[in-house]
């Protein structure tokens, strides 16, 4: 077979050094697995080379199969000699150098090289699980008996990029060589192992599996370990199996287990879903009107205006990846609240072992409480987080235009209130825009950026790059009330408090969305966050328009003392010391009460009725986002919906779950809520279009927020 052009072959001094060449990321796209072949067959048939090394320029050494590929259609036959089998047959060594990523097939093919070198900046892993798929290139195999089979269950069943340093204590790398001088190591690694045989080759050493064989339970427990986080998901199972079976078989029968499984579950529902909340998350970075090259602003060192819960999480964010970062509050008492309340947060990490202390002082040492605007001025960027009160943000943006430098970008953290307010109290609009964290701000990936009408084209492109430095998944959005992910989730709880009124409780309720997937159910979210906030949200709205229905029995449960877990009581009860919600004969006594006050008829609901109920209802609003130009994607409303309220990745995403449903038939129950209903069901126009064509809700899509 002919060199590819994406794989090179040259001669150095008697090593031949194979070069993987498939920007971005050097993928293992059609056309890559034939050149390694190739060049390894070259290397063995040329006297003059003693030993290879294989090595991916740019950024990464493989970072995997090309997803791209997957799920096009019938599966293409498998090459005659798979490049793995060719490497680890190979009669002279290779060499497996390790720079940026080596993940899935990337890692796959560099355990079937006979040795591996890496920086220190270098990770390996085999992240398949993530989208839904196991490794299906040997990495079932292979791991196992290279680093026992407990290892390989957790990494495989994780899918964590795994640093070298641990990699090189697990045995996965042979030696660690200096930043920047990969090749040049790795040549001189493979020259000195030249001569050296046998030659060591993983899927011979089963040493390793030995582990297993004295713990016969090992693997049922690992399933049980994981039942609750891998619910209504096969890959992680699949993965346990293709490990079991690495133990249990020969090596080559362990593969066709490996690949059996492989196929089954590369075009399963649970993979397609994955594999788009991978591409969605990228596309959201894509800003379609703006130049990919624009120039960013500077963001060293930031500074957050606002000590509460919402500030002191912002400021963590920042801390926790290595940025020098300034907090204010309007008094000095607040000021040590809110750091006391950063160092308490901090310190639950220490306890639980996620943190160590040395690290925790590190983290709050970046964090520097001052007490007035000037000491901010320096900063390259500063986030609002103050009190969600039109006057009181005016006052705070007065003094934030005063006292920052030209340039510097000035953010926003509300979660509803109109950017525009905040700008037009500045001499500098073109310099402000939204950045909404979710809750707890320092733990939540969403980072929703929003536009205001005068923000500048590279505020927008430089805080949707600060979203990434810090950590999280950025998306855009349109100023439109609540902006994206709030906007879409609002007729959600809408629905959560009419369906209680209707004759659902809200553990029935709670039940059927934690089976759908999500972590907890809304009513405990409700319960997590403290209800008294929706409370004066609703009292403030009903004082502003005399039609506002509101809620009446989540009033009702407030006006009873029940703020949520902060006061022991809420939706539910709670054992003192204990987050574990128990239903509550009271609540159910309220309601029955409201509901009689009321008149409200009451029945039955099917899971199923409660599931749509609640997911349409935001499936349709998000339509009417789209349609008003205040999103960008389809797409980009799933991953705030991954991101921002622990909707179950392995579906998508909201609008990608409703096209498993399909376009038609979410139009079709809609419209017919809406002549049992009323207004608030109207159809989206934008829905309407898409079941007369029957085009897939996720791809809808504009040019540019409006
Ligand atoms: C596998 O290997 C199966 C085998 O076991 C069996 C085979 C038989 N394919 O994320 P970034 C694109 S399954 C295609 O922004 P970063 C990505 O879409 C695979 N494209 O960069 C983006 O494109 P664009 C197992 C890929 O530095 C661009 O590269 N491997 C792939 O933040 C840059 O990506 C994985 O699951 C790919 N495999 O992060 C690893 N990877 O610019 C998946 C990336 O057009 N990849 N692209 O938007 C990642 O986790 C991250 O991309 C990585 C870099 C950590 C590598």
């Amino acid at each position: 077979m002919p060199e590819s052009e994406l794989v090179r072959f040259e001669n150095e001094g008697g090593i031949g050094v194979i070069t993987v060449d498939n920007p971005p990321v050097n993928a293992l796209s059609p056309g890559v697995p034939q050149g390694i072949t190739a060049a390894i067959d070259k290397g063995n048939a040329d006297p003059a080379v003693k030993a290879m090394v294989l090595i991916g320029a740019g950024r990464s050494f493989i970072a995997g199969a090309d997803i791209r590929q997957f799920g096009r259609g019938p599966a293409t036959p498998p090459p005659a000699r798979r490049h793995y089998d060719v490497s680890d047959q190979s009669p002279k060594p290779i060499v497996a150098a390790i720079h940026g990523y080596a993940l899935g097939g990337g890692l796959e093919t560099a355990l079937a090289c006979h040795y591996r070198v890496a920086v220190p900046s270098a990770k390996v892993g085999l992240p398949e699980v993530q989208i839904g798929i196991l490794p299906g290139a040997g990495g079932t195999q292979r791991l196992p008996r290279l680093v026992g089979p407990k290892v390989a269950l957790e990494m495989i069943t994780s899918g964590r990029h795994v640093p070298a340093a641990e990699a090189q204590r697990l045995g996965i790398i042979d030696e660690i060589v200096p930043e920047g001088q990969l090749k040049e190591a790795a040549i001189a690694f493979a020259r000195k192992v030249a001569d050296k045989r046998p030659l060591p080759v993983i899927r011979e050493h089963d040493e390793k599996l030995a582990e297993a064989k004295s713990d016969p339970g090992m693997f049922d427990a690992f399933r049980k370990s994981i039942a609750r986080r891998a619910r209504n998901q096969r890959a992680p199972y699949a993965c346990i199996e293709a490990v079991e079976a690495a133990v249990k078989l020969p090596f080559d029968e362990g593969i066709a287990v490996e690949r059996r499984l492989f196929e089954e579950q590369v075009n399963s529902e649970e993979a397609k879903a994955l594999r788009y909340a991978f591409f969605a998350e990228r596309e959201a970075q894509k800003l379609p009107d703006l130049p990919r090259d624009i120039q960013l602003r500077p963001t060293d060192t930031a500074a957050v205006v606002g000590a509460g819960t919402m500030g002191g999480g912002i400021a963590m964010s920042f801390a926790d990846y290595g940025y020098s970062v300034k907090i204010t509050d309007s008094t000095k008492e607040a000021l040590e609240r809110g750091m006391q309340r950063i160092r308490a947060n901090y310190e639950t990490s220490v306890k639980r072992g996620s943190l160590s202390a040395e690290e925790m002082e590190q983290r709050l040492a970046r964090i520097e409480p001052v007490t007035d605007y000037d000491a901010l001025g320096d900063c390259d960027l500063v986030i609002e987080a103050v009190f969600e009160q039109i006057p009181v943000k005016q006052e705070v943006w007065k003094k934030i235009d005063a006292a920052m430098k030209p340039g510097a970008l000035l953010f926003s953290n509300t979660s509803g209130i109109n950017i525009d307010i905040m700008a037009n109290e500045t001499k500098r609009p073109e310099d402000v825009a939204g950045t909404h964290f979710f809750a707890p701000a320092n733990v939540m990936k969403l980072f929703e950026v929003v536009k205001g009408t005068k923000s500048a084209p590279d505020v927008i492109a430089t805080a949707m790059a600060l979203g990434r430095k810090i950590g999280k998944v950025s998306a855009l959005a349109g100023n439109t009330d609540g902006f994206v992910a709030n906007r879409s989730r609002g007729p959600f709880s809408v629905e959560m408090n009419l369906l209680v009124e209707e004759g659902a409780l809200p553990e029935q309720i709670d039940k059927v969305m934690v089976d759908f997937g999500y972590p907890v159910g809304p009513f405990v979210v409700s319960d997590i966050s403290g209800l008294d906030i929706g409370y004066d949200v609703r009292q403030r709205r009903k004082a502003e328009n005399s039609n506002y229905r509101g809620a009446p029995i989540a009033d009702r449960i407030v006006e009873a003392g029940r703020l949520g877990q902060k006061t022991g009581k809420g939706w539910y009860r709670y054992e003192p010391g204990d987050r574990t919600p128990h239903p509550d004969p009271e609540v159910a006594r309220i309601i029955k009460e409201t509901v009689a006050e009321l008149s409200i008829a009451q029945h039955d609901f099917t899971d199923e009725e409660i599931l749509k109920r609640l997911l349409f209802a935001s499936v349709n609003e998000a339509c009417k986002i789209l349609d008003e130009g205040k999103a960008l994607r389809a797409s980009d409303v799933d991953v705030m919906w991954l991101y921002g309220f622990g909707f179950p990745r392995y579906r998508g995403g909201l609008m990608f779950w409703a096209d498993t449903i399909g376009v038609r038939e979410v139009y079709n129950q809609i419209a017919a809520w809406h002549q049992r209903y009323g207004e608030r069901w109207a159809p989206s126009p934008l829905l309407r279009r898409l079941a007369e064509s029957g085009a897939p809700l996720r791809e809808a899509k504009t040019d540019r927020l409006r």
